[in-house]
C-alpha cells in the first residue's frame, strides 16, 4: 500500500517495519513526531526522557540488552547528548543504536543554525541522509543494518523539510519481532577506562577503514550520468531542488553522508567536466571532495546560511553568485509569534517588567515574552542556561546585582537541564531569584508529557514530580507558588523574593491555556465598557491577541482618542487586563 507520509511518519513506520521496538527521545521541533508517531504501533516501548543525554544513555541501555534502539532529537539535542555519543563510539552497540538528528537549515524553530553531519565526522559515527519522506523507511533500516554489521552507532539525519513535508510512502510488512536480549559480560568492551577505551579507539579507526571501503559499494550513493558538462554532488534534500531545476545534468546523490565514497566521487569526477557540490549549511561535503585533490564549486556560490529551495540553487548557477537568493522569498508576509490568548506566562512577565530586573530566559513558549511591549526578558541562549547565568551575572554584579538578577525557565525546560544549576546556585549561595513556569506541560513543542505531568508519552499514568520538594532537596529555603494571572499575589511574590538574600524560586503554577487535561475551564469572554473605558491604552501593555485598539471613539470631556476592544472569538476569559484597568471598564 501507497500512503502520503510527513518524513517523520516514515521514520517512525520504517523503524517499526524493521523489528525495532525501543525508542527514547526529548522532544525538539522538527524532530518530535517521530516518537509520537512510533509510540502509537503495537508492541513498542517509547519514551520521552528527561533530556536528550538521558535518550541517548537510555538507548544505548537497552542496545547493550541486545535490543535495536533509537534516539531521537533535534540537532541541538546532539549537542546535550554529546558525551555518551563520542564514547559510545568506542563500546559499540551489542544489539543496534540510531541516533536521529533533525536538523534545522534556515532556524524555522531553533536557537541556532548548526549542521550535524560535523558529529558524523567528529565522533567516527557513520551517517545517512534520506532525501524525503519516500526515502526515509528504507534508510531507516538501512541505518539499523549497519549498526548491526559494523557495531557502531548510526547517525541518521534529517532536516526540516524532510521531517515535515509528505511524499508517497510505500508501506512494507513489518518484520517480526525477534527478541535476543540479555547481556553479554565483556569489560573490556563496555568499561572505557584508559587502558580498553585505547584499544577501543584503534578499533574505532579499524571500523572507519571497514566503512570506506563498504561505502564505495553502499547501494544509496548513486550516480546518474547525464549531461558530462556539469556533474552535480548533494545529498539530502537539495538533491530534489536541484534535480527540479536542473534535470539533464549528471548527478551523484549521496545516501551516506559520511565517510564518504573517495573512489566513486574519483570516479565521477572523472565522466564530468565541472563539478558542483550543493549542501545546505557548512561544505561538509565540498571541504572532504576538495582535500581528494578535485576541483568543485561549492560555497564560492552557494549561501553559507538557510535553506535552498530550487530558487537558490538556479540562481547560484547561473549567476555564479554568492549574493543569489531566492526568487520566492519576499512573497509571505511576515507573522511574529505571540503568546496565546490565555497564556499564563503573559501575567508572569507584566508584573516582573514592573521590577525592572536583569531576566535571563531560557527556551519554550515563555521566550516569545522578549518582544515589545512585554520586553520579559533580556537574554536567551539554550535550554537550562537561565538559572547558570542569572546565577553568574548576580556574583558578578555584586552589591549592584541586588534584587535586580532574575532566570526563568519552563518546567519541562527545568527538568531538562534546569535542576544541576539550581544545585549549583544553592551550593554557592546565589542571590539571584529563579521563576519556574509551571504550565504543565511542554507547550512549544505541542504539548508533551514529561516528569512534572504525571503521564507517561504512552499515556500511562507515572509519578509527578514534586517540584517544591524537589527544589527544597536541592538546599533552597524560599520558594513560593502562586497563579501569575493574580497580579497582585505575583506582583508582591517576586517584590518579597528579591529583597531577600541568597536563593529563592518562585513556580508559577497555572496549565497552558491550550491544555487539555487543564482543570480551569475556559471562563466567557471579557467585554470592553465602551462608557467606562478612558483609552489609556494599559491593556495593549499585555499584547494579548484578542484586544486591539479602535480610534475615533471619543468621549465628551475626557482625553480619550479611542477605546480598547476584545474579540470574544478569541479571549479565553482569563481575566489578566481585567486586572490590568484601572477604570473597571473590562469585565
Ligand atoms: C537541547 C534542546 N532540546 C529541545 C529543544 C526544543 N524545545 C524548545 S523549548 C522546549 C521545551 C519547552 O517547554 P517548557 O520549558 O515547559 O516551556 P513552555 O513552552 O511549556 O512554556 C523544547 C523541548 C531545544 N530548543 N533544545
Amino acid at each position: 500500500m501507497k500512503v502520503l507520509m510527513s518524513g517523520n511518519e516514515a521514520v517512525a513506520r520504517g523503524a517499526f517495519e524493521a523489528g525495532v521496538r525501543f525508542a527514547a527521545a526529548y522532544p525538539g521541533t522538527p524532530s518530535t513526531e517521530i516518537l509520537e508517531e512510533f509510540s502509537k504501533y503495537e508492541g513498542v516501548y517509547a519514551q520521552w526522557s528527561t533530556n536528550e543525554k538521558v535518550a541517548v544513555e537510555v538507548a544505548i541501555g537497552a542496545a547493550l540488552a541486545g535490543e535495536k534502539a533509537m534516539a531521537v532529537m533535534k540537532h541541538v539535542g546532539v549537542n546535550v547528548a554529546a558525551d555518551p555519543i563520542f564514547t559510545v563510539s568506542y563500546t559499540g552497540t551489542n544489539g543496534a543504536l540510531v541516533i536521529i538528528s533533525a536538523d534545522d537549515p534556515s532556524l524555522h524553530s531553533s536557537q541556532n543554525e548548526q549542521d550535524n553531519r560535523n558529529y558524523a565526522k567528529f565522533a567516527k559515527i557513520p551517517m545517512l541522509e534520506p532525501a524525503d519522506a519516500s526515502e526515509a523507511p528504507k534508510y531507516i533500516k538501512l541505518a539499523f543494518e549497519l549498526s548491526e554489521k559494523f557495531d557502531t552507532p548510526v547517525f541518521l539525519r534529517l532536516t526540516t523539510r524532510v521531517s515535515h513535508s509528505k511524499s508517497v510512502v510505500t508501506l512494507e510488512e513489518p518484520a517480526k519481532y525477534n527478541d535476543k536480549t540479555g547481556f553479554i559480560y565483556d569489560a573490556e568492551k563496555y568499561v572505557m577506562v584508559p587502558i580498553n577505551a585505547r584499544t577501543r579507539r584503534l578499533e574505532v579507526e579499524n571500523r572507519q577503514k571497514a566503512l570506506k571501503e563498504f561505502v564505495e559499494t553502499f547501494a544509496e550513493n548513486k550516480m546518474e550520468i547525464g549531461n558530462p558538462e556539469i556533474g552535480i554532488i548533494t545529498a539530502g534534500m537539495p538533491y530534489n531542488y536541484a534535480k527540479e531545476v536542473f534535470p539533464d545534468y549528471s548527478y551523484l546523490k549521496l545516501g551516506m553522508v559520511y565517510p564518504l565514497p573517495e573512489k566513486m566521487i574519483r570516479d565521477f569526477a572523472s565522466r564530468v567536466k565541472k563539478i558542483y557540490v550543493i549542501e545546505e549549511m557548512d561544505p561538509f561535503l565540498e571541504e572532504q571532495i576538495k582535500a581528494m585533490g578535485i576541483q568543485v564549486i561549492g560555497k564560492e556560490i552557494f549561501p553559507f546560511t538557510n535553506e535552498f529551495d530550487p530558487g537558490v540553487i538556479r540562481n547560484a548557477i547561473e549567476k555564479n553568485s554568492p549574493e543569489a537568493v531566492s526568487p520566492y522569498k519576499e512573497s509571505l508576509a511576515s507573522r511574529p509569534p505571540n503568546l496565546c490568548p490565555g497564556c499564563p506566562h503573559r501575567g508572569l512577565f507584566y508584573a516582573l517588567k514592573k521590577e525592572k530586573a536583569y531576566v535571563h530566559g531560557d527556551i519554550g513558549c515563555y521566550t516569545l515574552s522578549y518582544m515589545k511591549p512585554l520586553e520579559g526578558l533580556h537574554s536567551c541562549i539554550c535550554m537550562g542556561a537561565s538559572i547558570g547565568m542569572a546565577h553568574g551575572m548576580s556574583k558578578a554584579l555584586k552589591e549592584k546585582g541586588k534584587g535586580k538578577v532574575v532566570g526563568v525557565i519552563g518546567d519541562s525546560t527545568f527538568l531538562h537541564s534546569g535542576i544541576t544549576p539550581l544545585l549549583d546556585m544553592a551550593y554557592n549561595n546565589s542571590d539571584a531569584l529563579i521563576i519556574i513556569l509551571d504550565n504543565s506541560t511542554t507547550a512549544m513543542t505541542g504539548m508533551q508529557e514529561h516528569p512534572g505531568t504525571g503521564y507517561t508519552l504512552m499515556k500511562k499514568e507515572a509519578k509527578k514530580v514534586n517540584l517544591k520538594d524537589l527544589i527544597t532537596s536541592l538546599g533552597i529555603d524560599n520558594i513560593k507558588i502562586i497563579d501569575p494571572i493574580d497580579q497582585k499575589a505575583t506582583r508582591s511574590a517576586i517584590k518579597e523574593e528579591l529583597a531577600k538574600d541568597g536563593p529563592s524560586v518562585i513556580i508559577a503554577q497555572r496549565p497552558c491555556a491550550l491544555f487539555k487535561r487543564s482543570n480551569i475551564k475556559p471562563k466567557p469572554a471579557l467585554k470592553v465598557d465602551q462608557d467606562k473605558c478612558e483609552g489609556c491604552k494599559a491593556c495593549l501593555e499585555l499584547n494579548c491577541p484578542p484586544i486591539s485598539w479602535k480610534s475615533g471613539v471619543t468621549k465628551e470631556g475626557s482625553k480619550r482618542k479611542g477605546i480598547a476592544v476584545i474579540d470574544e472569538t478569541l479571549c479565553n476569559g482569563c481575566g489578566l487586563c481585567e486586572q490590568v484597568c484601572k477604570f473597571g471598564a473590562i469585565s
